[in-house]
């Protein structure tokens, strides 16, 4: 066979140089059941990594925990009448379960109640302390009177101030995405006693981010730590980058590192005016990857130090992109402080997941839940995990449809992968009695017999080298996307394969081919039962079964898959090797299912949805006939020169032109929406608007959420038609 040292060289000559990988995955709030939303976040991203540089041969360790604390807890503690442990045990209990249903490979999943965390953050806020990093700083902080307690920023609810949301939070909008503080609220009040807050004084420590402004700018910006290249910045996701420059450059305050609370990791008691304080959550929950490692490390016998200390350790956190200051700015700066830990090499945060057309809400009932699903659809795991992978919000907001995840399983798992893999093995067994046919080496070599040239077989099983480095390089890149996808490739690409050579017809014509491209179909197979253990894990073990191979380790697998293909010397399933009986790795997803999941999504939202805005009082038929509402064409946009949220649009009525101001800047770009057909309010007395007069009104429908929608003619439409 030939050599491809070449292949080889290039291929090696990429891989990553870290000694060791310490991969985290966001610590999820224990006080709440689980949604898709997270999965696609911080858990199924990092997941692949980790298998992924575990079949590299690296040495990974990959952590995960419940963050335990924070003001989300024991607000709901104390709406549900129960003790926080009581809360944060159940769900932690649950979070684990669903992550290990889900094959979520951590190699520890700790909680930031344990003792051996409280010890570990204490001991950071005294370095911190004794070396001077904070400021104490007294300041005015709303009140409880008939709670008898300080409020912290989520007890507090009121009007955002940005965009009239009367349910926002102290520390953030959730409609609009502000983050607030809560002395912005228009009419606050508590959650505890429904009462209004009044203001007091309280002594708070503050951690002089202001004081590592320059320093994080070169650490993000340049990837520039301490004077020497880190990291390469364009290795960064570019909405990464661009919320901590936004952060930065808007100028960093020194921030409070310590509440009022009474959950909570404590500050020490050798700090004078400690008392009643509880370290901030976000002070103690990153600290909370440390102290999952030491224990860890005490469980396994090994040692925790150079996974946090050795520059040789590349340090990667897998978050949503709502956790990104904290991460690549707050924690960063902690670590400084304390001296001795390294940094993140990479913060591959994802952006958010909707659901059928909606953002999930937890409150709302928009969701859904991961330990429903699996019950709903047991056995599906890998099934989940491939369309969150195909849909995974990396670069921009993404949404799941069921029908998408059932176009994902029967289009591609079924008729793709499972088929391609089924008709080998079927194949297999049908001509050779399940034994992996030896062939002609020269099948297929022009008759010139030049030394250079490639087998048909050679030929075949360098493709699919090709198809696996591709996949790779993007898993390495956090491209998950893009890496499925060239691992679903290598699939079509085998079934290419049979469908060109067809062996089932040249069993008596040509017994040669069919024997190389059985042969050549098996290698493709068992490729596939390593290279898919990422993405697919429970798969991977059923067709290694099914093929009767040794179960995956995850442990230097693909790189000996790379060796044997680059080396050709060897293969990655022997001739001779007896196989399973078939079976189906997947099976169709019927529309009963999914119709089913669809009215349950909606049955549940529904129950406790409030209208927001009921029907108004009837009006006659005349009323309504008054309105003169026409089709048009958006033909020109601009932004109002006075305005913000304003829009200055000429739309053509077939007609005649006309100007028309329309508020709907914030959701619209005039790029966007020229051409765009609407529906315009054609009578409507002119009005100026911010100096501009105004000569109707486009039509938008508006949900929930207040995100607009234009209402449109269906394609085609003349211009000027009348709507009634
Ligand atoms: N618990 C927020 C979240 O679940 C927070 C993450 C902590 S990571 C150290 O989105
Ligand atoms: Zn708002």
């Amino acid at each position: 066979m030939a050599m491809y040292n070449y292949l080889r060289m290039i291929y090696f000559s990429y891989m990553f140089r870290a000694k060791r990988i310490l991969v985290t995955s966001a610590l999820p709030y224990a006080n709440g059941p689980l949604h898709i939303g997270h999965l696609a976040g911080a858990y199924i991203s990092a997941d692949i990594y980790v298998r992924f540089m575990r079949l590299c041969g690296k040495d990974v360790l990959y952590i995960g925990g419940s963050d335990e604390h924070g003001a989300a807890i024991t607000i709901k503690a104390l709406k549900e009448n129960r003790k926080p442990q009581d809360i944060v045990d159940q769900y932690h209990a649950e979070f684990k379960e669903a992550f290990s249903k889900m094959r979520i490979s951590f190699d520890i999943y700790h909680r930031t109640s344990e003792k051996i965390h409280h010890e570990t953050s204490q001991d950071f806020f005294k370095e911190l302390y004794k070396n001077d990093e904070f400021q104490e700083i007294e300041s005015e902080q709303y009140y409880d009177t008939e709670a008898n307690q300080f409020l912290a920023d989520r007890y507090i609810v009121g009007t955002c101030p940005n965009c009239k949301n009367e349910e926002a939070y102290g520390d953030q909008c959730e409609n609009c995405g502000s983050s607030l503080s809560p002395t912005e609220l228009i009419n606050p009040k508590s959650t505890i006693s429904g009462s209004q807050p009044t203001l007091r004084k309280t002594k708070h420590w503050y951690l002089s981010l202001d004081k590592y402004e320059e320093w994080l700018k070169d650490y993000i910006e340049k990837g520039i730590l301490d004077g020497k290249e880190h990291h390469n910045p364009s290795d960064w996701k570019n909405h990464v980058i661009g919320q901590c420059k936004s952060w930065l450059d808007g100028g960093l305050r020194p921030r409070s590192m310590t509440r009022d609370l009474d959950w909570g990791v404590d500050v020490p008691k050798e700090i004078p005016g400690s008392e009643g304080k509880k370290l901030y959550v976000w002070m103690d929950a990153p600290i909370g990857y440390i102290s999952a490692t030491k224990q860890w490390a005490i469980d396994n016998d090994k040692d925790w130090e150079p996974y946090w200390k050795d520059e040789k350790t590349a340090l990667i956190h897998f978050i949503g992109k709502d956790n990104i200051v904290f991460h690549c700015l707050t924690f960063p700066a902690i670590l400084k402080a304390h001296g001795n830990y390294i940094l993140p090499q990479n913060v591959p945060a994802n952006q958010f997941l909707n659901l059928e057309g909606r953002k999930i809400s937890t409150s709302k009932n928009w969701a859904v839940w991961v330990n429903d699903y699996l019950k709903d659809l047991e056995g599906k795991e890998d099934e989940l995990r491939y369309h969150m992978i195909k849909i995974m919000p990396e670069q921009r907001d993404s949404e799941f449809t069921w029908k998408g995840f059932q176009e994902s399983v029967n289009n591609e798992l079924v008729n793709n992968l499972a088929n391609f893999t089924n008709r080998v093995i079927v194949l297999t067994h049908k001509y050779y009695d399940g034994v992996v046919p030896a062939f002609d080496e020269n099948q297929g070599i022009s008759s010139c017999h030049d030394k250079d040239e490639l087998s048909f077989h050679d030929s075949e099983l360098i493709s699919l080298f090709d198809g696996l480095a591709e996949m790779g390089d993007n898993v390495r890149k956090f491209d998950f996307r893009a890496a499925l996808s060239a691992f679903m490739t290598v699939s079509s690409q085998g079934n290419q394969l049979l469908q060109f050579n067809e062996p089932w017809k040249h069993v008596k014509d040509d017994p040669e081919l069919v024997k190389v491209v059985i042969n050549i179909g098996m290698q493709y197979v068992a490729a596939i039962s390593i290279a898919c253990r990422p993405f697919l894990p429970k798969t991977s073990d059923k067709l290694r079964s099914l093929l009767q191979l040794d179960p995956i380790t995850e442990n230097g697998e693909w790189d000996t898959m790379m060796n044997i293909l680059a080396e050709g010397e060897e293969l990655l399933i022997p001739n001779g090797h007896k196989i399973g009986d078939a079976s189906h790795l997947f099976s169709r997803i019927d529309d009963e299912v999914i119709q089913t999941q669809i009215d349950k999504l909606m049955a549940s939202s529904q129950t406790d949805k409030e209208v927001k805005s009921p029907i108004k009082t009837t009006v006659q038929f005349d009323d309504f006939t008054k309105l003169d509402i026409r089709t048009a064409t958006i033909t020109a946009a601009e932004l109002h020169p006075n305005a913000d949220k304003l829009l200055k649009l000429t739309v053509d009525l077939g007609f005649e032109t006309r100007t028309v101001v329309s508020g709907i800047a914030k959701f619209y770009s005039p790029d966007d929406i020229i051409g765009k057909k609407v529906s315009l309010l054609a009578n409507l007395a002119p009005r100026k608007i911010r100096g501009i007069e105004s000569n109707g009104m486009i039509l938008m429908a508006e949900d929930d959420e207040g995100q607009l929608a234009f209402v449109s003619p269906e394609n085609g439409m003349m211009n000027g038609a009348v709507v009634r």
